[in-house]
């Protein structure tokens, strides 16, 4: 079964979004497999950035993602990387659609609330850098029936 890796960014966290971004993917039907409240280390968050680091705006992206807690997860489910993104929305807030989290919540590129994985092969490499195999966890859901046909 596929799955995704989708961290609440610091402001995400000061902000008091954990919940109501946990609620969007539960309500949805996707399944929970690995969620930490991490302090990210630099070295951490330059291997998470490395396809932007010639990037104008990477050292403030590593600055911001290291400036507090970060909630990071793991989530399970058919299709579920790109239909995370559909409910996070565009990168810019400003012209993410209403009913997206940064839609709902965002008024700053800069501060997008959420990060998720864009593909597949991105999500493993993800899930492998901020995870360890035994922090995730193999459930069977009650509502699976109810979810998928
Ligand atoms: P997304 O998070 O939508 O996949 P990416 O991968 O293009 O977007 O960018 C990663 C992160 O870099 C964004 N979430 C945002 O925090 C930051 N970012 C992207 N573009 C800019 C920009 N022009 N100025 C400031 N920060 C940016």
């Amino acid at each position: 079964m596929e799955r995704t890796f989708l961290a609440v960014k610091p402001d995400g966290v000061q902000r008091h979004l954990v919940g109501e971004i946990i609620r969007r993917y539960e309500v949805k039907g996707f399944k929970l497999v690995g969620l930490k409240l991490v302090q990210p280390t630099r070295e951490l968050a330059e291997k998470h950035y490395a396809v932007h680091k010639e990037r104008p705006f990477f050292a403030g992206l590593v600055d911001f993602i290291t400036s507090g807690p970060v909630i990071a997860m793991v989530w399970e489910g058919d299709g579920v990387v790109a239909s995370a993104r559909k409910i996070i929305g565009a990168t810019n807030p400003l012209t993410a659609e209403p009913g997206t989290i940064r839609g709902d919540y965002g008024a700053n590129i800069g501060r997008n609330i959420i990060h998720g994985s864009d593909a597949i092969e991105t999500a493993q490499t993800e899930i492998a850098l901020w995870f360890s195999p035994e922090e995730l966890i193999e459930w069977a859901p009650s509502l699976s029936s109810w979810i998928y046909e």
